[in-house]
């Protein structure tokens, strides 16, 4: 509330991080998450992170095992707000995109036609600190070396079907969120109980 309050002073003196606001309210890109952060002459942590958020996907396999319900419920009993979400039959450009950097691994192709072999449910999560967090709560990519307790320790023993996606680095996620989703796909809400979860 308090950084909010900051926030909103700021913005009076300085109508260019008004634009910021808008931009991390709406989970897109903007000057000051790519590198122009010197225009707000201060550290990370002086951004208020409340808007950070996250793309985590169930994968086909989740679908298909009827997880969706029990993976929303550990984010929304985390604490962390849904602001986006949709099933689609992912198409190949898209995961093209989407794993990039795996592609010349000796996976990649079988990783791909595994993911456009059925509905995935794309999802957008926004709370303090949500894409090191979901990393945690979705657990080690191999499933044999995920703790129990993770999505992927709990429901999943093989690499090549470990149920759900998440946003590896705020970077990723920004880059992540744009290619799934379209700006007014995603909601901005106030979550009646969001000052029992964060004092932002
Ligand atoms: P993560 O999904 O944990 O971010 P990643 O980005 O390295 O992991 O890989 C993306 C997906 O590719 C991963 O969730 C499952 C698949 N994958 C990774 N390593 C694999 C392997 N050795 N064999 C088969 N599939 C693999
Ligand atoms: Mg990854």
């Amino acid at each position: 509330m308090l950084r909010r309050r900051l926030f909103h002073t700021l913005t009076h003196f300085c109508p260019r991080i008004q634009q910021t606001e808008t931009s991390l309210l709406s989970g897109f890109p903007c000057p000051l998450q790519h590198g122009h952060r010197s225009a707000w002459h201060g550290t990370k942590s002086d951004v208020p992170d409340v808007r950070e958020r996250t793309l985590i996907a169930v994968k086909p396999d989740g679908v298909q095992r009827r997880l969706v319900g029990q993976i929303i419920q550990r984010f929304e009993q985390r604490g962390f707000k849904l602001v986006g979400l949709k099933m689609l039959k992912a198409s190949e450009d898209l995961l093209s995109e989407h794993y990039c950097e795996l592609r010349t691994k000796p996976f990649y192709h079988s990783l791909l036609s595994y993911m456009t072999s059925g509905p995935v449910v794309a999802m957008v999560w926004e709370g303090h600190n949500v894409v090191q967090t979901s990393r945690i709560m979705v657990g080690h990519t191999n499933p044999a070396e995920a703790q129990t307790g993770t999505v992927r320790g709990d429901f999943s023993t093989h690499v090549s079907r470990n149920v759900v996606h998440a946003s590896d680095s705020l970077e990723g996620a920004q880059r992540e969120i744009q290619l799934w989703f379209q700006a007014n796909d995603l909601l901005d809400w106030d979550c009646c109980d969001q000052t029992s979860t964060s004092d932002v």
